[in-house]
């Protein structure tokens, strides 16, 4: 049962910077990971994508080809790689003993209401029996404007709702996000229970007061089911990554799955408790003093 994290968000949240310092990471841990990048519009990378969606098809080739600009060039890919999912499930075969990432564009209609990712996830969980957690990043910089975390929490439960996998939040870059000094406390952005405290410190102007109504019920909506929290990360900062880690492999079952699963005559308990477990040791105090350092 090959495990893996679907890593989303919108453009230039941290997506592909997170898959080199994750990769990089898990294997100091000893759990074997590569990347898979399906970002058919992605330029340079900052890690050498051992499945590359490009071989298969790219942006610019189709945006020459048909005509379409950007956005809807990418859309046209991703319906292909759709219909191209033997060619998917294929490599990814060769790499069913590894722990893969997968770095996805950042067009915000891929993981709100266009299906055709959706529908390339359903295959690789039926076909290659693949188990993913979706890891959706989201720049902390915009905490510093309450509309705009209300909008990212809103986003954070679309992707949820549309992908119907295990989910981890995660507000990236968070060793900058803090610089100009944030309105509230950062575990009252990350326990996803003050939203609509949050929401109510928006200006009272006659003029939007509907806006802050508005506001403020979506923030008590997703209080009461208590659905959207976040885990705080950086990818320069290696405890809070492995608490992202911890978080998705909580999310999976991924520790309990891969004893009940390694063969004994292949793996040693130690080598799969090391690979698993080792991200167990960040606690939450570990985690509040890496949030310290960024003045948290
Ligand atoms: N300070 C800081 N910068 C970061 C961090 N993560 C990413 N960045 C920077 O944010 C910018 C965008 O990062 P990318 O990894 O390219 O973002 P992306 O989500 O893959 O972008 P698209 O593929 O265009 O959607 C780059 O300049 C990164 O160096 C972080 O944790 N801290
Ligand atoms: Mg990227």
């Amino acid at each position: 049962m090959p495990f893996g994290q679907l890593v989303i968000g919108p453009p230039g949240a941290g997506k592909s910077t997170y898959c080199t310092g994750m990769c990089d990471i898990a294997n100091q841990m000893g759990r074997k990971t590569i990347v898979c990048n399906l970002d058919p519009g992605s330029g340079s990378l900052t890690y050498e994508p051992t499945i590359d969606v490009r071989d298969l098809v790219t942006v610019q080739d189709v945006q020459d080809e048909l005509d379409l600009g950007p956005n809807g060039a990418l859309l046209h890919c991703m319906e292909y790689l759709l219909e191209e999912t033997d060619w998917l499930v294929a490599e990814l075969a060769k790499h069913e003993d590894c722990y893969v990432l997968f770095d996805l564009p950042g067009q915000v209609e891929l993981f709100s209401c266009h299906t055709a990712l959706r529908d390339i996830v359903r295959a690789l969980q039926k076909d290659g029996g693949w188990e993913l957690v979706t890891v959706h990043l989201c720049d902390s910089c915009l905490l510093i404007d309450t509309s705009k975390y209300i909008s990212m929490a809103l986003l954070s439960l679309s992707q949820m709702c549309m992908f119907e996998t295990p989910s981890v939040n995660v507000l990236s870059k968070i060793d900058i996000g803090g610089r100009e000094g944030l309105p509230f406390n950062m575990s009252d952005y990350t326990d996803g229970l003050h939203i609509h405290t949050i929401a109510e410190s928006l200006p009272s102007l006659p003029s939007i007061q509907r806006f802050k109504t508005l506001n403020t019920s979506v923030g008590e909506i997703l209080d009461t089911f208590g659905l959207v929290s976040f885990c705080p990360c950086s990818v320069t900062d290696s405890k809070l990554m492995k608490a992202v880690l911890s978080r998705a492999d909580r999310a999976l079952g991924y520790t309990m799955r891969t004893l009940a699963q390694a063969p004994a005559d292949q793996y040693s308990l130690d080598e799969v408790l090391a690979a698993t477990s080792d991200t167990g040791a960040v606690s939450d105090d570990m985690v509040q003093d890496a949030l310290r350092n960024y003045g948290l």
